[in-house]
């Protein structure tokens, strides 16, 4: 049977690829919620809002917008956050508005009015890993979030477990491992480092360049979130990862030898300050309790295909590089 969904950060990366998917593999309708800050571009969507899909700009905070929204859909799916670590280190204020009281919000729109709530969140809220132990993040480790990005989007999962137990909204939360597909930012590692090489730009590598980061195809997370909508447990937490381990060093002189130049070509610059050295998901409870799987296993593969994005879809990231490489050279990166 067919769904109406409130998608809300719709026009970003993750949330618009998920909108792509629903649209292929359900007869679901959808609103958009998005407020298009610099992170959300309504090309996104272009060509799908049509009769399955409309958006509405408005900000996740804003009560009188959500409200009614929230109560005509059948489940809202909350993936709108600033998400940018780095950004959280140069101004945090978005951050608290957005992840924070954006979250509440719509939390307390789904508790009037019933309406079945997925939140969206990131392994980052669990802290890092060391680099030579193969432990791995579960549902259960504990909270211990480095940076001011992490740090409100656990506030955000722990508000939402709040919600569940003391006024019984009907939500689950999945927190995934870091994503790579079309559409990301160009702020992003990956994105950055390939648009760098069209520009004829060096890759930048964060200090040593050993921190390892667990890709998952942006597609792999959508399905992983459909298959927790339909038959995830009310109430819990799923992880969503792909066995996508990888240093940040491998994944540029991947990026390098793929785009046709040298492995070694890249330059080291000034480290993030408070840099989580390892994430790496542990997804068995997906993978058994929901029979959940990727469907992208090959990380080149997947990674060429994201290459070739960027290649053929110029006009849709040039608009933002310039001012993006503009902040980074003020950091020294
Ligand atoms: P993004 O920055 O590309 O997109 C965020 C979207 O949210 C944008 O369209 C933006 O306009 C919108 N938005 C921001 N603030 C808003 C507000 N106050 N009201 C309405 N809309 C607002 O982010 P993304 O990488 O697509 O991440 C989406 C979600 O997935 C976030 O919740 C993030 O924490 C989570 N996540 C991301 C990753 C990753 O690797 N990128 C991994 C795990 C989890
Ligand atoms: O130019 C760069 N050079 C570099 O070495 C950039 C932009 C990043 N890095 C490093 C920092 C990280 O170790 O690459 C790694 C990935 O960086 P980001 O793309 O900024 O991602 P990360 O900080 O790991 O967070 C991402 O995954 C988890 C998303 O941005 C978050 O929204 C998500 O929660």
């Amino acid at each position: 049977m067919s769904r109406h969904l409130l998608v809300t950060g719709g026009a970003g990366f993750i949330g618009s690829n998920f909108v792509h998917h629903v649209l292929t593999h359900t007869d679901d309708t959808i609103t958009v919620l998005d407020k298009l800050t610099y992170a959300g571009d309504g090309t996104s969507l272009k060509g799908l809002l049509e009769d399955r899909v409309q958006l509405v700009v408005a900000d996740v905070a804003d009560a009188a917008t959500v409200g009614p929204l929230v109560a005509e859909a059948d489940a809202v799916i909350h993936f709108a956050a600033e998400s940018h670590n780095d950004n959280s280190l140069h101004d945090p204020t978005p951050f608290l508005q957005a992840n924070l009281v954006g979250t509440f919000t719509l939390l307390e729109a789904a508790r009037k009015h019933g309406t079945r709530f997925h939140h969206i969140s990131t392994d980052e809220v669990y802290g890092d890993l060391p680099l030579d132990d193969p432990v791995r993040f579960t549902e259960t480790t504990p909270y211990n979030p480095s940076s001011p990005y992490s740090a409100t989007k656990a506030g955000s999962d722990l508000l939402v477990r709040a919600w569940v137990r003391s006024f019984g909204v009907a939500a689950t939360i999945s927190n995934c491992s870091n994503n790579y597909g079309p559409r990301q930012h160009v702020e992003k590692f990956i994105p950055r480092q390939i648009t760098n090489l069209i520009d004829g730009i060096r890759p930048r590598l964060y200090g040593a360049g050993q921190n390892v980061r667990d890709w998952i195809h942006v597609d792999d997370h959508s399905s992983a979130v459909l298959a927790i909508l339909d038959r995830g447990t009310i109430g819990e937490t799923y992880l969503i990862g792909a066995d996508g381990e990888k240093s940040n060093q491998q994944v540029v002189e991947l990026i390098l030898t793929m785009m046709g130049r040298e492995g070694t070509d890249y330059d080291h610059v000034a480290d993030r300050a408070g840099h989580d050295l390892r994430y790496a998901i542990d997804a068995t409870r997906l993978r058994t309790e929901l029979g959940w799987q990727p469907v992208f296993r090959d990380f080149e593969t997947g990674l060429g295909a994201t290459i070739d994005w960027y290649r053929d879809n110029e006009s849709w990231w040039r608009p933002q590089k310039a001012a993006t490489e503009a902040k980074y050279a003020q950091a020294g990166q």
